[in-house]
């Protein structure tokens, strides 16, 4: 059994085994949640995102797929990079940001991780709604075949936090 719990803050201060980043392909770093976390997390996940990057992504990390590297100074042993989807109108990538939780979820399986922090992945600079983010996140987490017993759910402000919670009822 997988147990979702929400907390309204700052992901880097979280104490988790895993925590997950709304990375984007190239796995250099960026804004939001990304920027956050190479921040506090120090120069050793950027050093190991080149890596990976070198070894197999030099086209960058598809959309939906995640990949593991050390956390650094956070208080974790992992973080977790996936890359959302760029929210579209006209076309629907729900599947797509599905699949960001549920590979996260997959990559924790194989690292043994046992509690796992998640932002709203794509809800900032990526533009999807986050009510809709919301229920996505909630659903695939609910659903997901996995060994992970907390999925925490990290929400950046009051609003995020209310959105979830009531997603969550
Ligand atoms: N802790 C928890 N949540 C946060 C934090 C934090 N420290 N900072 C922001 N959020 P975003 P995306 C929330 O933009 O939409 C980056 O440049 C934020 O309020 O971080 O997936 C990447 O490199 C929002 O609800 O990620 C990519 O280029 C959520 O985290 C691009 O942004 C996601 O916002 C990815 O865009």
């Amino acid at each position: 059994m997988t147990t979702i719990e929400l907390v309204q803050g700052d992901i880097t201060r979280e104490s988790v085994d895993a925590i997950v980043n709304a990375a984007n392909s190239s796995l250099l770093g960026g804004g939001g949640v990304d920027g956050a976390i190479h921040r506090r997390g120090g120069p050793a996940i950027l050093e190991e995102c080149r890596k990976l990057r070198a070894a197999h992504y030099g086209r960058g990390l598809p959309t939906g797929r995640a990949v593991a590297t050390t956390a650094g100074d956070l208080d974790a042993r992992w973080v977790i990079h996936t890359v959302g989807p760029v929210y579209s109108a006209t076309e629907d990538r729900s599947a797509l940001l599905a699949s960001c939780y549920r590979e996260s979820l997959r990559v924790a399986d194989e690292l043994g991780a046992r509690t796992v922090a998640f932002p709203a992945i794509s809800t900032g600079v990526y533009g999807w709604p986050m009510d809709d983010g919301a229920r996505i996140a909630v659903e695939t987490a609910r659903a997901a075949d996995t060994a992970v017993e907390e999925v925490r759910f990290v929400l950046f402000d009051e609003r995020a936090y209310e959105v979830f919670a009531g997603r969550l009822r």
